[in-house]
């Protein structure tokens, strides 16, 4: 039999949780790691398994900020006797690193995605999705959590081993060093080297745009499958299979975080940041007739024109538009910000005319 702390630190528990931990857990309190959340709701575990747990009203009402709510990954300080049917989460044990994006809106809030993660498998598909760009963003994202990055290159099977080379070789010149694992889901050629990075008692987290496998993989590397996936579109384009987020125990100890697709990290920002891969559309996109043609079904588009003549790939072509389109749902809130700031400037200016002020 292993002892209570041996259990948990087969669950990533360990010294440095134990040193800070000493001010959160209160006498008749224990500890136990979030595995899934789901609004007020968690589902918790430790050395007696799974149950489900509540806030408890104190600490929901100390809450000052989003990311202060326990997220998948964290250890939080509990009571729960055996037969209780929920337990009480009385506190968050801090973070030893963790996933955060910056909350929707003009606000330096952030959301966690999760916390005390070993390694980040940061998932790009070979297909439609590959960018460096994005790699780098979630590169500075996961170091900035602490946490450390794997690549994943993932559908191999798609496409020949010039292109992939060709992409490794675009990761390495970008200066990026990051141990890189390129796979198929489909072949299984590879994934026993993805197999190979998983050590028991850590916690790694799939991170990468929606469709380009990370469910499949997990259940690929469980023997079974428990997550849902779905067929892609013909663009190669994901619908978002996954919404909830949660933490997979292998049988070879390690765990596992899913998340959903990319839409939600938000760390597409803008146009900038797609300027470099897509630098050939932008200057097609100066030839085009009007100032602000959308290059999706504008007459006189250079853009249009070219991947019709052949000159430009079709899917390089839909990767930007795909690509475009996520940028544009995070700048939403944005945009709508600045339309009602410029509605207010037109109500000013009105307002000033009908009291005859600037009136000369
Ligand atoms: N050809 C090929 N298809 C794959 C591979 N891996 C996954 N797929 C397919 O890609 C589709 C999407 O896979 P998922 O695992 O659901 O993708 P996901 O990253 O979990 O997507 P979200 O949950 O939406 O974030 C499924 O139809 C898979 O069968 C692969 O290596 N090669
Ligand atoms: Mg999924
Ligand atoms: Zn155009």
């Amino acid at each position: 039999m292993l002892s209570v702390s041996e259990q948990l630190n087969q669950l990533g528990w360990d010294e440095w949780f134990e040193t800070k931990a000493q001010d959160n857990i209160s006498e008749g309190q224990r500890v136990a790691r979030v595995i899934a959340v789901d609004r007020e709701q968690l589902l918790v575990i430790d050395e007696t398994g799974e149950y489900r747990a509540k806030l408890a009203g104190r600490f929901l009402y100390a809450m000052e900020q989003p990311s202060d709510f326990p997220c998948v990954g964290d250890w939080v300080s509990i009571q729960h006797r055996g037969s209780d049917d929920f337990g009480i989460i009385h506190d968050v044990i801090p973070r030893k690193s963790f996933l955060r994006r910056k909350a929707a809106g003009d606000t330096i809030e952030y959301q966690m995605i999760a916390s005390n993660i070993d390694v980040a498998l940061i998932v790009q598909s070979c297909q439609f999705d590959f960018n460096v760009n994005r790699l780098e963003r979630y590169l500075v994202m996961v170091r900035n959590g602490h946490v450390d990055p794997v690549i994943l290159l993932t559908k191999t099977d798609l496409v020949g081993p010039e292109t992939l080379q060709e992409q490794i070789d675009e990761i390495r010149n970008a200066g990026i060093t990051t141990e890189v694992i390129a796979f198929s889901n489909i072949t299984g050629e590879g994934v026993n080297n993805v197999r190979d990075i998983l050590q028991s008692g850590k916690t790694y987290s799939l991170l990468g745009s929606s469709g380009v496998g990370k469910s499949t993989l997990i259940n690929q590397l469980i023997g079974r499958k428990i997550l849902e996936t779905k067929m892609v579109s013909g663009t190669g384009e994901g619908r978002h299979t996954t919404v909830r987020r949660e933490l997979i125990l292998l049988s070879n100890g390690a765990m596992l975080i899913d998340n959903p697709g990319m839409r939600e990290f938000g760390i597409m920002g803008a146009e900038e940041g797609m300027g470099d891969s897509f630098a050939d559309i932008y200057v097609l996109a100066s030839k085009c007739k009007y100032r602000d043609c959308t290059h999706s079904n504008e007459k006189g588009c250079a853009v249009l024109a070219a991947v019709e003549e052949g000159s430009l790939h079709r899917a390089h072509y839909q990767n930007f538009i795909k690509l475009r389109t996520e940028s544009e749902f995070h700048d939403l809130s944005y945009l709508e910000k600045r339309n009602k700031d410029k509605a207010f400037g037109r109500y000013i200016k009105s307002a000033k005319k009908d009291l005859g002020i600037n009136r000369k």
